[in-house]
């Protein structure tokens, strides 16, 4: 059956009249726990308020259940993430109820790892096995020899039990595969960061500055409908990006930087507004520390000096630097979100932090609003998690922290111990809701890891490819099928929004929170679930906060007492850094060893011949998560290869061709189509990140375009906080006949 994506349009007004009739029955308690067999009977129109999980902007939604069946997905127009609107992939949600490849019931390995062979198995069966063998590793070698690699809300309860039978190893990619850099960047200069969701107030800048921050292709919802305002208001938007990205076609400026060079370009920037003394001096007289050190080592670094580096002329970067300073404070320059990019994405990321500094944008609207945050309280009587001795295994030695600035735990770092056994042993994983293939880069590291342990559990929605290598797969019922823990995220306003189930698991699928009791029951730490269930722990926290809880279950989400957001509203603002102050010259850094101010290296060039490999987003897909989904499929079925128009000529090679791409080590691709564009510098090539799974058993997904994931063998880490940098890898395209087609040798890539 072909559904159609975009569900018939309601004008507001009916909208907002169904919307309240139905909270009206929510309240009276109809509306929920009915079961397949109810729904089966079940007639009429109902809807849910809950909130959306395909990505983690968490948007809340209204959903609308025809006759028993889920029917469509909207925004809540009470939710300032959505504000009323979802985007593709949250309308498209359903297709991730009705995947007819999900996982039904818990699984048990039969054949060797990744063979993918299963016997089924009770839920009984699975989790007391799985609690035995955890008990097993825990007795000789301490519950630390458990890691958990989770990410997003969904794993809240799970976490909670491994962590009261004393592990501290729990780890997502959203830190070093993802923001870390930019929050340690932003942690260093102002003491805090930019949080999720963003505190960017990017509706009311007057100037907004995007390096690499795709929105439009990256789709987090509010921040894109924010784009869209600031654009409407005409905002000047200058985007860097060595690709004419959907944010590029917006802009005033578009700077195609020969990727890797941006340090070069923001030290150029900030060069000119300090030598024209167009920055705001008052700001940085009152809150910073270190500016003349600082001024000092930018002094040489003029647009002339960044031009060759950069691949853009002097005179643009001049120009853009003095638009930035013209619309100050109301001038921002966005963090960006997956900063994992060439190795010195944290310094990259400071460097950002302190060109935004000297806009003196911190607090003030049109630059980064300072937000407001609920803090629901815990469950009362919890008791705490036992402390470690042994400490986090993911850094090194504990005492002397490999890299020092890591704040949260590093996925890879633990992937690591498990393969060196230093600074001890891993045996067992949990892996809740990632796809540790795609999402961690050095696949070949990764199985090293798994060959090591003596027991995986993955708990997945759909037999994903890190599933096909699990000793005991359990099937979470998805986001529209469950209860998840609060979301009280800071926003400008702070509100508490609650995930709800709609419909019932198809099949003998478990919510997270069952789960993650049901584990923690079996390895004899039921004393941390106190809560009769989940209905009862949810409302005794909203209760406690001062909410209503029939309220919150009918609208989905309720929203606290706006405070002032801005410094010149009243909001008080305090840098939490060593000194108070906003550090343009870092102490810190410099007594770790590191360049207290960024500094610029070239990046490497690659093996002649060859394309460096760029990954990111496509408005349609969240990672590898949305590829079988048939909703979005019918959207974009695979990735492209984007390669320019005279390399392609160079090549030989027609737009549309299917190629393979071979990377540096020889690790080669499944097949891809090649996009020939002008809208990608010609060093290197671009695809969108999520494809080319090599689960068998998820047939919706397998094989559908290629994976950058595979082909990001070569990995750079992040001094200071471990992030594991890929756009250091490099391609050649592989022809249909199994040829490499050359290069010309007069082409020469230095810098590239
Ligand atoms: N090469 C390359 N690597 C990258 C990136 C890149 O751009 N290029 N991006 C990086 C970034 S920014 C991030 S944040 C990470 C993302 O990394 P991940 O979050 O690991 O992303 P996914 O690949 O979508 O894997 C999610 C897994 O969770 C499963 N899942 C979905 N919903 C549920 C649920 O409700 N419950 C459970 N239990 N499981 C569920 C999916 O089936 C899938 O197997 O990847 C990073 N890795
Ligand atoms: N639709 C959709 N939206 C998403 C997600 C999703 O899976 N799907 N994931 C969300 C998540 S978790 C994250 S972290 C964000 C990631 O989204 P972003 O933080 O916006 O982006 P990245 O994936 O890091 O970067 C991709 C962009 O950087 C450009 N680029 C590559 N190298 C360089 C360089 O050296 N310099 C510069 N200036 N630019 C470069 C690429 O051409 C591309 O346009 O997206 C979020 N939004
Ligand atoms: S941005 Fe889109 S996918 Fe992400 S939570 Fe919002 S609606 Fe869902
Ligand atoms: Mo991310």
């Amino acid at each position: 059956m072909v559904v159609s994506l975009s569900p018939p349009t309601l004008s507001r007004r009916r909208f907002l009249k169904i919307t309240a009739a139905t909270f009206g029955a929510a309240a009276a308690g109809t509306q929920l726990g009915c079961t397949s067999d109810k729904a089966a009977g079940e007639k009429g129109i109902r809807t849910v308020a809950t909130t959306c999980d395909v990505c983690f902007w968490k948007c809340g939604l209204i959903a609308t259940v025809r006759d028993g069946k889920l029917w469509k997905l909207e925004g809540n127009p009470l939710d300032p993430l959505s504000r009323g609107r979802l985007c593709t992939r949250g309308t498209a949600g359903i297709g991730m109820v009705e995947d007819k490849y999900r996982l039904r019931t818990p699984l048990i390995r039969t054949g060797n790892r990744g063979a993918e062979q299963w016997k089924t198995a009770t839920w009984d069966e699975a989790l007391d096995y799985t609690a035995e063998r955890l008990k097993k590793l825990a007795a000789r070698h301490g519950p630390e020899t458990i890691a958990l690699f989770k990410h997003g809300i969904g794993a809240y309860f799970v976490e909670h039990a491994l962590k009261a039978f004393g592990t501290p190893n729990a780890a997502a990619p959203s830190f070093a595969q993802c923001r870390g850099p930019r929050d340690v960047g932003f942690n260093l200069t102002f003491g805090t960061n930019p949080g999720t969701p963003e505190n960017t107030d990017i509706a009311n800048a007057k100037t907004l500055v995007l390096i690499g921050t795709h929105l439009g292709e990256n789709m987090h919802n509010s921040q894109v409908q924010e784009f869209a305002d600031a654009i409407r208001a005409d905002a000047t938007i200058i985007v860097v990006d060595p690709r004419y990205s959907t944010a590029a076609s917006k802009a005033r400026y578009w700077l195609p930087v020969k990727p890797g060079t941006d340090i070069a370009l923001l030290l150029a920037w900030m060069n000119v507004i300090v030598r024209e003394g167009l920055y705001d001096r008052e700001y940085v007289g009152k809150y910073g520390t270190g500016f003349d050190k600082f001024s000092a080592e930018i002094a040489d670094k003029t647009p002339e000096w960044a031009a060759a580096e950069v691949g853009v002329d002097a005179e643009l970067i001049r120009a853009s630097a003095r638009e930035m300073a013209r619309t100050r404070p109301a001038t921002l320059i966005h963090p960006g979100r997956r900063t994992t990019w060439h190795g010195d994405d944290a310094q990259r990321a400071r460097a950002v932090a302190l060109l935004n500094a000297l806009m003196g944008n911190w607090g003030r609207k049109g630059g980064f609003y300072l937000p407001g945050y609920i803090g629901l309280a815990e469950y009362p009587g919890v008791p705490k998690y036992p402390k470690s001795p042994k400490g986090k295994a993911d850094n090194g030695d504990p005492a002397a922290k490999r890299w020092p600035f890591a704040d949260q735990t590093v996925t890879t770092g633990l992937r690591e111990a498990t393969i060196t056994g230093k600074p001890y042993p891993l045996k067992a994983w949990v892996v809740d809701a990632t796809n540790l293939l795609q999402s961690m880069p050095d696949r070949k590291r990764t199985l090293a890891a798994i060959d090591a342990l003596d027991f995986l559990l993955v708990i997945d929605t759909v037999p994903s490819e890190i599933a096909g290598y699990a000793d005991v797969v359990l099937p979470e019922a998805v986001y529209l099928e469950r209860y998840d823990t609060l979301n009280d995220d800071a926003l400008r306003t702070p509100f508490i929004a609650l995930r709800q189930p709609v419909v019932e698991p198809p099949h003998q699928q478990k919510p997270g929170w069952w789960i993650g009791r049901e584990l923690g029951k079996r390895l004899g730490v039921e004393a941390y679930f106190p809560w009769t269930d989940i209905e009862e722990y949810l409302r005794t926290r909203v209760t406690a906060g001062g909410f209503d809880w029939a309220e919150l279950k009918a609208k989905g989400i309720l929203t606290g007492k706006q405070p002032p957001i801005y410094v010149d509203d009243g909001a008080e603002v305090s840098y939490d850094t060593p000194s108070g102050k906003v550090e343009f010259w870092s102490q810190q850094l410099a007594d770790k060893g590191f360049d207290p101010v960024p500094k610029y290296t070239r990046p490497e060039a690659g093996p002649p011949g060859t394309y460096r490999l760029l990954s990111g987003r496509a408005p349609m897909h969240t990672f590898s998560r949305t590829i079988g989904n048939q909703r979005v499929a019918q959207l974009m079925p695979e990735n492209k290869v984007w390669l320019h128009p005279a390399e392609a000529r160079k090549l030989g090679i027609a737009n549309g061709a299917r190629v393979k791409l071979r990377n540096q080590d020889g690790v080669e691709s499944g097949p891809v189509a090649v996009l020939v564009t002008e809208r990608i510098r010609p060093e290197c090539v671009y695809m969108v990140h999520g494809f080319g799974s090599e689960s068998k058993a998820w047939k919706a997904a397998y094989h559908k375009g290629a994976s950058t994931a595979q082909l990001s063998t070569r990995v750079k880490i992040d001094p200071l906080m471990g992030g594991t940098s890929i756009h250091t890898n490099f391609v050649t395209l592989v022809g249909p006949s199994g040829t490499i087609p050359q290069v010309a040798a007069a082409d020469k890539r230095v810098g590239s």
